[in-house]
């Protein structure tokens, strides 16, 4: 017996002669939010710029979840995390963290989270491609994988979904 335990994702990313950027929109009409998150590729990791609106006062847990399926309003149809290496959730300088842990979004008074983040793991082409997949905001912060609840390895005890959106190419 054998199996193939590698598949090829992303390849469309490959194909393109310029650095890809991509862009996810998310929207959830019933909360009043609203906004975009923009990937873009340097030399020193992919830079990912947030402006979102509508978001309750402090910090949200921010991630790349495994399925580009926003079917579900409340966006379970995304999946969990993105985890192709199967590894324990945890912050985005850890060594053992989820390739879609991008730590946490602070919405300031007024509910925007205007924010750049950098991470070296999350890639737009190859094996941890983000193309294709979810961007998801969470209702409350993430732990980090520190906060000891029996969910906090899996998920940051980050709570519900409030606003999921596909990763796009630009
Ligand atoms: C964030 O989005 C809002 C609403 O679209 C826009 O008015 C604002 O200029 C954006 N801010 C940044 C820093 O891009
Ligand atoms: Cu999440």
């Amino acid at each position: 017996m054998w199996s193939i335990s590698v598949i090829a994702v992303c390849l469309v990313c490959v194909t393109y002669a310029e650095r890809p950027k991509a862009i996810a929109v998310l929207r959830n009409p019933e909360k009043g939010i609203d906004g975009t998150v923009k990937f873009e590729e340097t030399d020193d990791g992919i830079l990912v710029h947030v402006n979102i609106t509508g978001l309750t006062p402090g910090a949200h847990g921010f991630h790349v979840h495994d399925k580009g399926d926003v079917s579900d309003p409340k966006c379970t149809s995304a999946g969990g995390h993105f985890n192709p290496f199967n590894k324990h959730h945890g912050a985005p300088e850890d060594e053992d963290r989820h390739v879609g842990d991008l730590g946490n979004i602070v919405a300031d008074e007024q509910g925007i989270a205007t924010i750049t983040i950098k991470d070296k793991i999350i890639k737009l082409s190859g094996q941890t491609c983000v193309i294709g997949r979810a961007v998801v905001v969470h209702e409350n912060p993430d732990d980090l994988g520190r906060g000891g609840f029996s969910d906090s390895k899996t998920t940051g005890h980050a709570g519900g979904r409030l606003a999921c959106g596909v990763i796009g190419i630009v």
